[in-house]
């Protein structure tokens, strides 16, 4: 990757964690209602895969999604609007912050049933592979999600089709309180898996957007090449607790200061340095993110809430015509 390269995902990166900074202040000040479950520790996961990704590729993410539907083009200023139920929101205020989508960039949506998406990708890429477009589907879960029936029926069935489709495991070791090594029989709870059918299952640093963008797409050419399916598991760690409520006390503090050490921005910095792009360079990158989040926070408070009239558009794909007769 060049250095104009890792520069654009540093700065994508750092756009996501502004962003999410902003969802936790905005949720503070009462003005995000309901929950949400931020991503920021996992941000090279998301931009790194994107970036390995065709941009017809359909996506699928869990309800800490925010940093896929941003990896795939959405605005920290729809996000926020969304966040806070506003007319100009990315789901014109109807999804909230566990159900961001983006359907016009094949980012098919955040799903809060753990696991339920995961099917779903293998249709998107069963249905992929049948029109013979040469898409992929990638779906993206917590470690938690590998012990749900839905990801092993999920891997069988994208095996036995060789379908054109990715898991990709996102293991910040918990699940919502849970470390997920408490309960499950392998140390790699995705990647384990995977060889029981068939496929293969390697680990990267998730926290290393370079990693994560060359292991996505080797796996990405393989899956379109006809190879079938692979699970990546890349290993990650949340900032934040579980969701809004969670001060997550039950993180043992020298785990938690071994992992805010080797954060995803720090990597990228760090190799962007070594590479000899000047520290300005890189500052003043951060300092565009930081304008745009600026002006996303404004926006979204001075936007309208969405009109009353609009509450059953947008719901049903026929319009809702067919359950209103
Ligand atoms: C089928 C199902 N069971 C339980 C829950 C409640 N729940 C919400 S998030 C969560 C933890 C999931 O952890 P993980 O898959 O590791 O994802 P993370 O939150 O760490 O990103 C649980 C159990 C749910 N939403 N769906």
């Amino acid at each position: 990757m060049d250095t104009a390269e890792l520069l654009a995902r540093y700065e994508q990166m750092a756009l996501i964690r502004r962003t999410e900074k902003a969802a936790h202040d905005l949720f503070l000040q009462g003005l995000v209602k309901g929950t949400t479950h931020l991503a920021a520790g996992h941000e090279a996961i998301a931009v790194g895969a994107s970036a390995a990704l065709r941009d017809d590729d359909y996506v699928f993410a869990t309800y800490r999604g925010h940093h896929h539907a941003m990896a795939r083009g959405a605005t920290p200023e729809e996000c926020l609007a969304e966040l806070m139920q506003r007319a100009t929101g990315l789901c014109r205020a109807k999804g909230g912050s566990m159900h961001l989508t983006k359907a016009d960039a094949f980012m098919l949506g955040s799903y809060a049933i753990v696991g339920a998406h995961l099917p779903m990708a293998v249709g998107a890429a069963w249905s992929a592979k049948l029109r013979g477009t040469g898409q992929l589907a990638v779906a993206f879960f917590g470690d938690g999600a590998t012990n749900i029936g839905a990801f092993h029926e999920a891997l069988n069935l994208a095996a036995v089709w060789k379908l054109p489709v990715l898991f990709v495991c996102e293991n910040n070791l918990y699940m919502e309180y849970t470390p997920i090594a408490d309960v499950t029989a392998v140390a790699r709870p995705a990647a384990d898996r995977a060889p029981a059918y068939g496929i293969p299952g390697e680990v990267v640093d998730g926290n290393d957007v370079v990693s994560v963008q060359e292991a996505v797409a080797r796996l990405a050419g393989r899956a379109r090449a006809g190879d079938g399916p692979a699970v990546l598991e890349a290993e990650t760690y949340r900032h934040f607790g579980h969701s809004r409520t969670d001060p997550a006390t039950y993180r043992p503090a020298e785990e938690v200061e071994r992992w805010l050490k080797h954060d995803p921005l720090d990597i990228a910095r760090g190799r962007l340095v070594e590479a000899g792009v000047p520290e300005e360079t890189v500052t003043a990158a951060d300092e565009r993110v930081q304008a745009v989040v600026r002006q996303a926070i404004d926006a979204a408070k001075n936007a309208p809430a969405p009109d009353p009239r609009e509450a059953f558009t947008d719901v049903w794909a026929d319009g809702g015509a067919a359950w209103r007769t």
